[in-house]
């Protein structure tokens, strides 16, 4: 617990700034902090996202979802989530057959991309191509994607797959979240751990 003297705020607040220079491989950039937010604590602040988005819409007559995935949603794994989550800890679930629309935003400083892959490949150093037709930001593996970027894809196959950041190394060092499709599913959900 921190006590609510000037000193002890500023001690706190220097040692925060230490840590993340230390540990922060994105230093250079601005953190996603809210703005006007208030610092309580370095946890909750470094945490929130800048702005709330929302990550899924769907149509089930028709058989489509429109997915929003952000790259660097808040601080979670050094910036290297998508929404916020990151390792395979969440993900979304879509039903055979679907035509999945994505429009894909960088809210960092630093390339990131995404590009659709089997989970396995996750592990490697590099994402290759993407494993069902057009599903990738320009250019993924060159992290030449820009800030947004839309493409749609169909995802005809079911299985586990990942939506996967396509810098070299970054979906080994857990920059990416699932992707499930399955025939069982009636809808598409976005699974976070929390529910
Ligand atoms: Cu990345």
């Amino acid at each position: 617990m921190m006590k609510k003297t000037a000193t002890a705020l500023g001690l706190g607040l220097g040692a925060t700034s230490l840590l993340f220079g230390i540990f922060h491989p994105e230093k250079e950039a601005p953190l996603p902090f809210p703005e006007g937010a208030e610092v309580c604590g370095p946890k909750t602040t470094a945490n929130a996202p800048k702005k709330k988005v929302n990550f899924l819409s769907q149509d089930a007559d028709k058989k489509e979802v429109n997915l929003t995935i952000v790259a660097t949603y808040n601080a979670d794994n050094h910036g290297m989530n998508f929404n916020g989550y990151s390792k395979g800890n969440a993900g979304y679930q879509i039903p055979t057959g679907w035509k999945v629309n994505v429009t894909f935003e960088n809210w960092s400083p630093v390339p990131h991309s995404v590009v659709v892959v089997e989970d396995r490949v996750t592990r490697k150093p590099q994402m290759g191509q993407p494993y069902f037709d057009g599903a990738t930001t320009p250019n993924a593996n060159l992290a030449t994607t820009p800030k947004e970027a839309k493409f749609s894809f169909e995802v005809d196959e079911p299985g586990d797959f990942a939506f996967a950041c396509g810098f070299p190394a970054h979906a080994a060092s857990g920059h990416w979240i699932k992707l499930e499709v399955s025939d069982d599913y009636e809808k598409a959900e976005f699974v976070t751990p929390e529910k």
